[in-house]
């Protein structure tokens, strides 16, 4: 990507997800998590016609027989700059159904072939905001390991430190260990992207990530991993030989293979996202009688320039 084209995009993405997050707002709180998604995904994808680039969408809603849009290797924009597009329109449908916060619509951009071709299923992760040194947490030690690790690097007590989680079954294990160290956790309903975000702003209190929830989302925190700093280990986390063939088809032959934060996103990219419902990064929409109100970011790894984008936006027929 060339410098002047990528600093241009960086502001057109959020156009993007702006677009998505407005449209899912009319859906918070009516309980309609297939019509939130499905609002976001067309708005989304009108936003991107528009655009001059040559997209790609190698993350998206699913693969093309099973999604009518934005599905992996649908070809998006009218034409320009070469570029691999990660989408989720909607992340945090459930979120947006109820009511609940961290709702986000969220792009990545990268340059082509740089980020991981993830395929929709489980995806273990780890991650920490930046400033520790290398090598502070690793997926495969036990995770009270982890926060005594990373109690160690932030100098400060476990019992200081905060970890994300998503609450499912799956992860009873990990809570112990984590409550095991004398860490506090802090249980989210969905939406680890935000959580992984989270453990890159001293403000959310969160300094640790940790589960296992879709690779997809895994890939888009990676990009803005890359654009903020923070480490992020991942392996995919395969339920049936299915899976395992599908990734196969999509060209991962070491399926054990443990990811990095440069092996998901490898290359400059830009994310960006806009709240939805409000959350620990961004404000959600808001509605009023004659405009709406958005909050945005936007990153880029190449200058690791970070922008909050307020939208103010006319409704259509004021
Ligand atoms: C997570 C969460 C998402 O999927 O990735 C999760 O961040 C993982 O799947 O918001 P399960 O719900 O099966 O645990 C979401 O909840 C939805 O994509």
């Amino acid at each position: 990507m060339s410098q002047a084209l990528d600093r241009v995009f960086a502001l057109e993405a959020v156009r993007v997800t702006e677009a998505a997050a407005i449209a899912a707002a009319a859906q918070i709180g009516r309980g309609d998590k297939h019509t939130a998604d499905l609002v976001a995904v067309e708005a989304m994808r009108h936003a991107f016609s528009i655009l001059a680039i040559d997209g790609t969408v190698v993350i998206g809603e699913g693969e093309m027989d099973e999604a009518p849009m934005l599905y992996i290797g649908e070809k998006v924009g009218h034409g320009g700059i070469a570029v691999d597009i990660a989408v989720d329109p909607l992340e945090g449908t459930n979120l947006t159904a109820k009511a609940l916060p961290n709702a986000l619509a969220v792009l990545a951009m990268a340059e082509p072939g740089t980020l991981l071709n993830a395929p929709d299923m489980y995806m273990d992760k780890i991650a920490i905001g930046g400033g520790y040194p290398e090598g502070t947490i690793d997926l495969d030690a036990d995770p009270r390991e982890n926060i005594l690790s990373l109690a160690r690097a932030k100098d400060v007590r476990p019992s200081q430190i905060t970890a994300c989680i998503l609450d499912r079954p799956r992860h009873a294990t990990i809570i112990e260990r984590v409550r095991a160290a004398g860490a506090a956790v802090r249980l989210i309903s969905d939406g680890d992207v935000a959580g992984v975000i989270a453990t890159t702003d001293p403000a959310t209190g969160i300094d640790i990530y940790l589960g296992s929830g879709g690779a997809p989302e895994g890939v888009l925190a990676a990009a803005a991993l890359r654009c903020v700093g923070g480490q992020m280990q991942t392996r995919l986390d395969f339920q049936t030989d299915d899976e395992r063939e599908r990734a196969g088809r999509m060209g991962i032959s070491d399926l054990n293979r443990k990811y990095s934060l440069t092996d998901l996103a490898s290359g400059d990219v830009i994310f960006a996202a806009t709240g939805v419902t409000a959350g620990s990064m961004l404000d959600g929409v808001r509605v009023f009688r004659d405009h709406v109100t958005t909050e945005s970011v936007v990153m880029r790894s190449a200058t690791r320039t970070v922008r909050w984008i307020k939208g103010r936006h006319q409704h259509a027929e004021s």
